[in-house]
């Protein structure tokens, strides 16, 4: 897919917003065809006490948030979770890590990609989330069964200095490059909501329409402010924003996820079956996120029946109908 610039995004985004959803669903239709919504349930197997200062997290160690810090948590309670999730019906398992960053050679590394091998026997696709990677370490998880690698730019080169201080937007690039040269796929988006303009949000997705190959998923975020964090006070998003990013994203990025993310336990459901008319085709599914709320199982399971829509199927977890279809035709299987 062509990348796309920020003046024809600014065109895609300002139009009238019936216009812009025709568009996006449009785009939906002729590249996923069966109304299926991915599930992908997080847990946090590292949570708080992190070094960086990014002012939305919880889990930043510079401000009192009143969050509980934990280590890293034993190969049997992950078990005990990610089997839970693969039972109530979610095809994706993302783990996730209060770290700047990790390296090979040291112990919770060696730990981290222990826990990966046990939750990839469980035939779901493998997302982690560990902060900044060295090509060595994205190799290693690669090799031990992560079939994606989030790394969230979260807005725009110009705006990041305003959130975070302690590592640069380059830094989040060279992980994301890493973890593309080790094969793992990249799921990578961003926050509403911090104080940052509609041109930010559009320059960070100008900049994921440049990534080859393209990210194979995109999480919409809208903050959910924490208490002590510099944006405990911010405004909640807008959702006819939310809604004309998740279009915007979906004509920029026809082939990739685009994952109605953190916040959506503050959506109505006529927000959220907007968003899914609009594209969003995956969700994160069940109760918590990392720290905050999200909704519970069965109201998501509700909504998805009264919407007609259907949670994808464990066997076609990785593929997209265009990819599906591919496959099919080749012979194979
Ligand atoms: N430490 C790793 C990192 O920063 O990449 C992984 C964990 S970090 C919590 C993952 C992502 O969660 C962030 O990049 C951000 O997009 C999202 N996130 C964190 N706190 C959030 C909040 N309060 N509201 C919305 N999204 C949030
Ligand atoms: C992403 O973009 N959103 C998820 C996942 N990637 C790791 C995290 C959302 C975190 C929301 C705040 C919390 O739970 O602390
Ligand atoms: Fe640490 Fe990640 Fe939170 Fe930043 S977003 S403070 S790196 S856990």
């Amino acid at each position: 897919m062509p990348a796309k610039t920020l003046e024809e995004l600014n065109v895609i985004y300002n139009q009238p917003i019936f216009q812009l959803l025709d568009q996006a669903r449009a785009v939906y239709r002729d590249n996923w065809i069966d109304n299926e919504v991915q599930l992908c349930t997080l847990l946090s197997i590292k949570t708080g006490g992190c070094s960086e200062d990014c002012s939305y997290c919880a889990q930043s160690s510079h401000y009192h948030t009143g969050l509980q810090k934990e280590e890293l948590l034993s190969i049997d309670k992950v078990m005990e979770h990610a089997n839970r999730a693969k039972e109530s019906g979610a095809t994706r398992f993302c783990m996730g890590a209060a770290w700047k960053g990790v390296r090979e050679n040291t112990p919770k590394f060696e730990q981290v990609k222990e826990i990966i091998r046990e939750v990839a026997k469980l035939e779901m696709e493998v997302c982690v989330t560990l902060g900044d990677l060295t090509d060595r370490a994205a190799e290693e998880l690669k090799e031990a069964g992560v079939t994606a690698y989030n790394h969230n730019l979260d807005t725009s080169p110009e705006f990041y200095p305003n959130i975070v201080t302690t590592h640069t937007y380059e830094d989040r690039l060279r992980t994301i490059r890493s973890a593309q040269r080790a094969g793992m796929d990249v799921c990578c988006g961003g926050i509403l909501g911090m104080g940052e303009t509609v041109t930010d949000r559009l320059r960070m997705l100008e900049i994921l329409t440049n990534f080859n190959p393209a990210p194979e998923s995109v999480p919409i975020n809208c903050l959910m402010s924490m208490e002590g964090t510099p944006l405990e006070s911010a405004a909640p998003v807008d959702v006819f924003d939310l809604l004309r990013m998740i279009a915007t994203t979906r004509i920029a990025l026809p082939k990739t996820k685009v994952r109605l993310s953190a916040g959506r336990a503050y959506l109505s459901k006529e927000g959220q079956a907007m968003c899914f008319y609009a594209g969003a085709n995956s969700i994160f599914y069940g109760g918590k996120l990392l720290t905050a709320t999200n909704p519970k199982e069965n109201a998501d399971m509700e909504l998805l029946q009264t919407l007609g829509l259907n949670p994808q199927e464990p066997k076609k977890a990785c593929m997209n109908d265009l990819q599906k279809e591919a496959l099919a035709s080749s012979g194979c299987c």
